[in-house]
């Protein structure tokens, strides 16, 4: 049972019609993946603090656009910038109670974030329609570039300030309002940067959270016809389903999804290079990465070198308490998902000719040390002898499931690797930098890492391809995701009458 003395996290709606954001609605509890113990609770926004969120934004957001200049706009940024790098010890701890990824990974978060922040505040001074162009009869035209108005972001719940950050930044910097919706599970860094928006010198009613499901609050949120862009992280049934709602009012959309992405490592890779690509494609966060690599090939000739390695260093991993500095996995996210990585290493198991050479069980001590037996946390799961067509091979797990898959040639490997709808990431180790181009120009994917895996600077674009998602986020093409292009024809002579009157 919930205690009263528990924290109670609800939506931060300011500005218009904010009064009515506290009106009654269900709480649900927040569980600790540490621990399987309630943390928290939350209150569900209500249908009348959704509408208060998006009237606010509406009102707020061209006075946001139209009196603050570009470079006002990125001064505020930059001091929400400044805050988050002050703060980024207190979001890491907040992201760590919430996700149960370790304290030694939240910890780049806040910095993380302050990149995304003054990236952006950098390009909103670039933010112009840059075409002016000379007419017949002496008449010119021009564009403008200008925001789109009320937005709406939905984030996961693996990398929950990542995904408000992203989205909001962006869209902040560009002149837009944005109502933000975080995963259910992962509610705090959102709040907390509401209130860094606000420290910073932001509006009211230019950012506002709100909490709860998808059905409900995600789906009003983007069924809104007020709201004219919808950015979202998640699943690919639920990307696909926003697609379609949001398609009701020509709504733009970007989906960032889901993966299942190649790591092909060549047989001139350093064994321990090849290791460590392959442990940080698909360890770190507990394996709840869009982009891990989590179909390894691994050339044929450095296979059993390479799985000998893999699992002398994979045991000597830390699972642990993720507030530990030496920990190095946590939990997974929730029973529920601990319940789904289990199901598929049951799936892995009876399939085909694949075997679990390591882990995979749900545990309660590592070595010695006792781990809280109420907590999700489970041992990285290798499987070896894997084919391509094998469902662990095939379906986005979202957890410690590496499949190894043995390949020759690069032609091979390239067809294999290519061969699934997802189309988010992959990673290329070689030595050879002429194979390196020739593969990462033929893969399909948004995102492609030459011997190296999984960093996602705020100065390259995000975004998948095929099932992964469409849009890119980040990047110079972050500026062409969050405005809209106007043309604009200036007559120099008097308008002559095409009619005969
Ligand atoms: O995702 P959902 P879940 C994958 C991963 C994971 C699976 C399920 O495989 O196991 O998705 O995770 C909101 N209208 N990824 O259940 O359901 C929801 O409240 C509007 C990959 O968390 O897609 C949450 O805020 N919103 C991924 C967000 O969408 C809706 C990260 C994601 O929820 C909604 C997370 C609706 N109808 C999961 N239904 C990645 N790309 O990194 C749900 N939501």
């Amino acid at each position: 049972m919930a205690s009263s003395s528990l924290p109670l996290f609800k939506s931060l709606v300011r500005g218009t019609g904010a009064a009515t954001r506290n009106s009654a609605t269900k709480t649900y509890d927040l569980i600790s993946a540490s621990t399987g113990k309630i943390r928290a609770q939350v209150e569900m926004a209500s249908p009348e603090a959704i509408q208060a969120a998006i009237s606010a934004a509406q009102e707020a957001q061209p006075r946001w656009y139209r009196d603050y200049s570009p470079m006002e706009r990125s001064k505020v940024l930059l001091k929400a910038a400044q805050i988050m790098t002050t703060q980024a010890e207190a979001l890491a701890h907040l992201e760590t109670a919430d996700t149960g990824r370790p304290i030694q990974e939240t910890r780049a978060e806040g910095p993380g974030a302050a990149d995304c922040l003054e990236w952006f505040a950098g390009l909103t001074k670039c933010m112009g329609g840059g075409q002016h162009m000379e007419l017949a009869g002496g008449n010119f035209g021009y564009t403008r570039r200008e925001p789109l108005g009320v937005t709406v972001g939905i984030g996961a719940w693996n990398y929950p300030l990542q995904s408000a950050v992203w989205k909001s930044a962006p869209a902040l910097a560009f002149g837009n309002a944005m109502v933000f919706k975080p995963s259910e599970l992962t509610p705090q860094t959102a709040l907390r940067l509401a209130d860094i928006y606000e420290e910073a010198g932001i509006p009211e009613g230019v950012f506002s959270v709100v909490l709860g499901d998808g059905p409900t609050v995600g789906t009003s949120l983007v069924q809104d016809p007020r709201v004219s862009k919808v950015s979202f992280t998640g699943s690919v049934p639920t990307g696909r389903k926003i697609y379609t709602q949001a398609a009701h009012d020509f709504k733009k959309v970007t989906l960032e999804l889901g993966g299942k992405s190649p790591l092909i490592i060549f047989d001139d890779t350093n064994l321990d290079v090849a290791v460590t690509a392959a442990m940080v494609a698909n360890w770190y966060s507990s394996g709840q990465v869009c982009s891990n690599g989590t179909r390894v090939f691994i050339h044929k000739s450095m296979h059993d070198a390479f799985v000998e390695r893999l699992l002398e260093r994979t045991q000597q991993l830390i699972i642990g308490d993720p507030m530990n500095d030496t920990t190095d996995i946590g939990p997974v996210v929730s029973e529920a998902h601990l319940q789904k990585v289990q199901d598929y290493i049951r799936i892995g198991v009876a399939e085909d000719q694949a075997q679990l050479v390591y882990g995979g069980q749900r545990i309660q001590a590592q070595g010695q040390q006792p781990l809280n037996p109420q907590g999700f946390y489970m041992q990285p799961a290798i499987f070896t002898d894997c084919t391509d067509s094998m469902r662990i091979v095939q379906e986005e797990i979202f957890g410690m499931v590496m499949s190894i898959l043995p390949f020759t040639s690069e032609e091979e490997v390239l067809q294999r690797a290519n061969d699934t709808t997802f189309g988010l990431s992959a990673g290329v180790f070689t030595k050879d930098l002429q194979r390196a181009h020739r593969m990462v120009a033929q893969l399909q994917a948004g995102t492609t890492w030459i011997n190296t895996y999984n960093l996602a600077p705020v100065e390259l674009p995000w975004g998948g391809w095929k099932h992964s998602g469409m849009g890119s986020e980040n990047g110079v093409a972050g500026m062409e995701s969050w405005t809209r292009m106007k043309s604009v024809y200036v007559e120099m002579n008097d308008i002559q009458s095409p009619f005969s009157c």
